[in-house]
């Protein structure tokens, strides 16, 4: 964080105030110099350490603001759409005016991709309130603070493919009439309060349930269980409307596996036969215990098997291309110049 106003770099030597001429997508500009690549904040590339934002901005002094984590496999970005959709949506709902339009955020992307060199990692896009004073009105926040982070790599859980180990949290999820959980706001911390809880009891993951004690979800993933009947994952309106959530249910329709989307207890968790839980950082990942309950045999369950074998394909041939293939019809006209 900077208490100054971001300085000109070197890579975006006039930040601009059209946001336009800073997102072109066809741009392959990189700075040699930013080994640790490229941010794009305060209406331009900069060289990662160098990208700050105020300190008086109100995604840090109160979590105001919202966010999206997007993967890219294999040249291409996954549900670029769908999560620039649920970015928009997130904005709307906390009255957060996007300085961009849909098509401009997922150019930016691109961009962001191209800069840092990315053909298969992680981007992590932030929306503040931008900077006003210390109280906590945002009409004082003018403009809207839009940073874009690209990395090529993202850790996640310890081993992921033989499974994790999960325990109930004592910290609920936020209720529906609270703070919508549909929102992706900067304000995580009874999900945080429930991963520390996690650390404690030496787990992987915690397990939430919703303000009526039914399961929503994993800190940061959506769940789902195997049940004697169907692949089951709680109703969306409890918990994020996870695109991967969304994509694993399409799935395994098409595999044709029966899926319910149905309220469920820790009673139906414990003597599931299969579960896990998913999410874009950590795809499909395996629960092997609950609450000291093995699940299942402790292994992988062949439903989650096939899903995971069916996502893992699903991700490395769709996606809006990062370095589109220049146009047939392109090419012909280079040729006949
Ligand atoms: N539930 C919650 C509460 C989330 O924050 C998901 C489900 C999965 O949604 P998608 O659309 O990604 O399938 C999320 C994802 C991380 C990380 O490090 C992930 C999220 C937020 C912060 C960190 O995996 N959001």
């Amino acid at each position: 964080m900077s208490a100054t106003t971001n300085q000109p770099s070197p890579i975006n030597p006039q930040p601009s105030s059209n946001p336009q001429s800073t997102i072109n997508p066809q741009s392959t500009i990189r700075n040699p110099q930013s080994p640790e690549g490229v941010v794009y904040v305060n209406g331009g590339f900069r060289p990662a350490a160098e990208a700050s934002v105020s300190v008086f901005d109100h995604g840090l002094l109160y979590g105001d603001g919202v966010f999206e984590g997007i993967r890219a496999y294999n040249g291409r970005v996954f549900e670029l759409d769908r999560h620039i959709a649920r970015l928009f949506d997130s904005a709307k709902a906390i009255r957060l005016e996007i300085p961009h339009t849909h098509a401009e955020v997922c150019a930016l992307v691109i961009a962001a991709c191209r800069r840092n060199d990315l053909t298969d990692g992680y981007i992590r896009l932030l929306v503040t309130r931008g900077a006003g004073d210390l109280g906590i009105d945002p009409r004082k926040c003018p403009r809207a603070e839009l940073i874009v982070i690209a990395r090529k790599t993202i850790a996640i859980y310890r081993s992921p493919s033989a499974g994790i180990r999960v325990v109930t949290s004592t910290f609920r999820r936020n209720a529906v009439d609270a703070l919508s959980p549909a929102i992706k706001s900067l304000n995580y911390l009874n999900n945080i309060l429930a991963r520390i809880e996690a650390n404690d009891r030496g787990a992987d993951e915690a397990l939430m349930l919703d303000a009526q004690g039914h399961v929503s979800e994993a800190t940061v993933d959506n769940f789902f269980i195997v049940t004697h009947h169907a692949l089951v994952t709680p109703p969306a309106a409890t918990n994020l409307k996870g695109v991967t959530r969304e994509t694993l249910l399409g799935l395994a329709v098409s595999l044709g596996i029966k899926v319910q989307e149905t309220p469920f207890t820790l009673f139906d968790v414990w003597t599931a036969k299969e579960a896990f839980i998913c999410g874009t950082a950590a795809e499909v990942v395996p629960v092997v215990s609950v609450d000291d309950r093995v699940i299942g045999d402790g292994a992988v369950g062949p439903v989650t098997g096939r899903i995971m074998t069916a996502y893992e394909q699903l991700v490395r041939t769709q996606g809006t291309p990062i370095n589109p293939v220049p146009d047939a019809r392109e090419v012909v006209a280079g040729f006949r110049v």
